[in-house]
């Protein structure tokens, strides 16, 4: 069975219009979780497990998607591990993984010498913790903050502070000098 995607475009009246699957080679895989759509390429994940990443790249001339590549993944898609939730910002794919125990949120730089995704890094605590399951990752340029979701009792969205960039925290990964004041707010629940 294949899972679609599908897409509605706002109409002149501000109404969302019908639903209808992406057209192109990408009819034929079956994907799964939300995809990312950046700078003419679909980020998405394949149906089952694990749970991989995958890049479908958009032809605006004839609008239609290719059917989904996983190359460039090669560092990001360990085997025996999920690895998906991928969200591409400038030069950097934050996504999750559970590679290391529990889902964690992991980051990857773009090389494009050699066209894929780098060895990611783990983020730091507080970000991730080794006792719960962080996921998700949407980073807001509006107000430089990176929003996630942890798996506590009850399950509840995070949000961090004062990361300027994405790549700042490659800094922190390292153990590099923090310049940023870096602190975590859990947001009231509903
Ligand atoms: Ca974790």
């Amino acid at each position: 069975m294949t899972a679609f995607i599908y897409r509605s475009e706002k109409q002149p009246n501000g109404d969302w219009g019908p639903g209808a699957p992406l057209e192109g080679d990408i009819e034929s895989f079956s994907a799964a979780g939300a995809p990312m759509f950046y700078d003419n390429k679909l980020y998405l994940r394949q149906g089952g497990y694990p749970e991989r990443t995958f890049v479908s790249e958009y032809d605006p001339n004839t609008d239609t998607f290719a059917y989904p590549d996983d190359t460039e993944f090669v560092n990001i898609n360990k085997v025996g591990s999920n690895n998906t939730g991928p969200f591409r910002i400038g030069n950097t794919l934050l996504f999750q993984s559970d590679r290391d125990g529990t889902y964690d949120i992991w980051m990857s730089e773009w090389n494009e010498g050699e066209g894929r995704w780098d060895v990611p890094q783990k983020l730091p605590s507080p970000i991730n913790t080794d006792a719960n399951d962080e996921y998700t990752p949407w980073y807001s340029q509006a107000n430089s903050t990176l929003y996630f979701s942890r798996n506590v009792s009850g399950g509840q969205a995070y949000q961090s502070q004062a990361i300027p960039e994405p790549s700042t925290l490659a800094l922190l990964s390292m153990g590099g000098v923090a310049l940023l004041a870096y602190a975590r707010r859990k947001r009231r629940s509903r």
